[in-house]
């Protein structure tokens, strides 16, 4: 296989000059190759058996030991102004970048085989997808990007067709974290990644198209490239709501998009669209239409069960690859709080011994298709997307931020978005637990200067008058003893009942100045026991507290210099003064 299409056949030879590989693969996205990637990792010891009886089609992959999450500190943004990357990128000049990564390219490939993996982000037929051409030496990278996106002839036969795509090139390099790079050229629409074999690092696709590549082109194009999950929520008589939800990393985006209703509210249904990436255009109505660029999930493994996630959990059963859990004796997958069995070789194909940490890797992952999900709904392939009625903004936050929140108008919303705060995770590299300001939940992904960013938000406001409602939820309040005040996971629908209940303006709400918040007898709570007092604190608004936070917030926007747009300020101080 080759192409018509002069700059990609191009760009393939050049990149093999410099790599040079063995051989050169075009990947058709067959699977017929999928099945041979495997062969071949197993023969290599890239991946491993797991128990082909109760987890058919599953494999484990463990990677090097330094490479497992996220490198925010070696990931850079080269723009030729340095104002551009803005204070929430790292930033290097581009001529330095590429210096820098063509010396670390030269003869990478020797003895490997450099793969062509044409990917089209959404629907094959999608006016709102995108296409993209990653180039990797990493066999498990294909075989993810065959999971994760519309890969192979079909994309290549587009990008011939539109002669436009995003260039992407990986290698894993010798996996030395003094050599590991994720630099991103906004203005030559390309990517180039050395060093890690992460997903997040690694498939291109993902958080370095879809989302920074992605926010940069949007910005330019009047549209939204966004960290959020696409869900369906239809209720007992048929109403159906879609809603995008933005959380970072690791604050649950999975399982809500993959909720099962509780037992106590019959009748209701939640069908997933996505679970990490939103892409957001406004159709010829000024209907905000979302589509979801990936067809796959690369999801955190730990914490789900039967209990926390049963969709995902039997999702997971085939066809997976799993990336550093544990296993059992019966070498089948293992991860903390999975079930009541032992883990007996841990991440690292040690024996597990409980004094050497947890047995799967906190930030152990699953990769598999979106069709595995016995919650997808069709609707992720349909070209023209869907309307959004209401985006959501989250973290994770012991105090403070109540169960939930509306926003009062767009603007409000911008605020509330672009003070998203929430503790740090294992899904990035670096301290876990600090609470950090991630707004939109884009901190590690939004590819140009926030101040710009938040501007664009506001803009894209002022472009309709059917805009979807603004919420904010915390489903992770915590009592003095650490003890969780919300039970989340399927009780969360409770939350979003109330959430398309404002939408379709069925109840009223509680005014405060951070926001409209649900009266107690509006959530709907049957069959669930919140004692009074609970109840009370997760809708309680904190005059004092909140001022501090505002006042935080207020010291946050400033590092963003002139950048921050005059509407975000005089909203933030409108609340401030609210706060009285
Ligand atoms: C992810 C992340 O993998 O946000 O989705 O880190
Ligand atoms: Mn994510």
């Amino acid at each position: 296989m080759t192409t018509t299409n002069e700059a990609l056949r191009q760009w393939v030879d050049e990149t093999a000059a410099l790599t040079k590989p063995d051989r050169i693969h075009w990947c058709d996205g067959s699977d017929a190759e999928y099945a041979g990637l495997v062969r071949l990792m197993l023969e290599r010891g890239d991946l491993l058996p797991l128990n082909a009886e109760t987890y058919p089609g599953c494999h484990l992959h463990r990677s090097d030991p330094t490479d497992v999450a996220r490198v925010e500190h070696l990931t850079f943004v080269c723009t030729p102004d340095r104002e551009e990357a803005g204070p929430n990128n790292n930033w290097m000049a581009p001529a330095d970048a590429h210096r820098r990564m063509d010396g670390l390219f030269a003869g990478c490939m020797r003895g490997r085989t450099l793969y062509v993996i044409p990917y089209c982000m959404g629907p094959i037929d999608s006016p709102y997808a995108r296409c993209g051409v990653e180039i990797t030496d990493s066999p498990y990278v294909v075989a993810n990007m065959k999971l994760m996106t519309r890969m192979g002839r079909a994309a290549l036969q587009r990008i011939e067709r539109e002669g436009r795509f995003v260039r992407g090139l990986h290698s894993t390099g010798d996996l030395n974290p003094e050599r590991r790079f994720i630099m991103h050229f906004p203005h030559e629409l390309l990517i180039q990644s050395v060093g890690s074999g992460y997903g997040g690092n690694a498939l291109l696709g993902k958080k370095c198209h879809a989302l920074r590549i992605a926010s940069w082109q949007a910005r330019q194009e009047g549209w939204l490239a966004e960290h959020m999950l696409i869900l369906e929520l239809e209720s007992p008589a048929g109403e159906k709501h879609y809603l995008a939800a933005a959380f970072p990393s690791a604050c649950g985006k999975t399982n809500l998009a993959m909720l099962i209703p509780p037992v106590t509210m019959p009748g209701w249904k939640v069908r997933t669209l996505g679970d990490d990436i939103a892409w957001l255009h406004f159709d010829a109505d000024g209907v905000l239409r979302a589509i979801n660029p990936e067809s796959g999930y690369f999801g955190v493994v730990p914490g789900t069960n039967a209990r926390t996630n049963r969709n995902a959990f039997d999702m997971i059963r085939r066809d997976t690859i799993f990336t550093n859990v544990a296993v059992n004796a019966e070498n089948e997958p293992w991860w903390e709080d999975k079930d009541a069995q032992q883990p007996v070789i841990d991440w690292r194909g040690q024996p597990y011994s409980p004094g050497k940490g947890p047995a799967a890797h906190p930030n152990s992952r699953f990769t598999v298709a979106a069709r595995q999900n016995p919650s997808y709904s069709p609707l992720a392939d349909d070209p023209a997307g869907v309307p959004i009625s209401a985006i959501i903004f989250g973290g994770r936050r012991r105090e403070l931020a109540p169960l939930v929140y509306q926003a009062r108008d767009w603007r409000h919303g911008v605020l509330i978005g672009a003070s998203v705060a929430s503790e740090t995770t294992a899904a990035a590299t670096g301290e876990v637990g600090v609470t950090r300001r991630d707004p939109m939940a884009m901190k590690p992904f939004c590819g140009y200067h926030f101040g710009d960013y938040w501007g664009h938000w506001l803009a894209m406001g002022g472009r309709s008058t059917r805009l979807p409602q603004i919420f904010h939820v915390n489903w992770f309040r915590q009592d003095r003893n650490g003890r969780f005040l919300w039970p989340g996971f399927g009780d969360n629908l409770r939350v979003l009942r109330w959430i398309v209940d404002r939408c379709a303006g069925r109840v009223g709400a509680n005014e405060t100045p951070i926001g409209f918040l649900p009266h107690a007898r509006d959530l709907d709570l049957q069959g669930l026991t919140v004692e009074p007092a609970v109840l009370d604190s997760l809708l309680a608004v904190d005059a004092a507290s909140w001022r501090q936070e505002m006042q935080s917030i207020g010291d946050y926007f400033a590092g963003f210099g002139e950048r921050v747009p005059a509407g975000l300020s005089e909203e933030h101080r409108r609340v401030l003064t609210a706060l009285g």
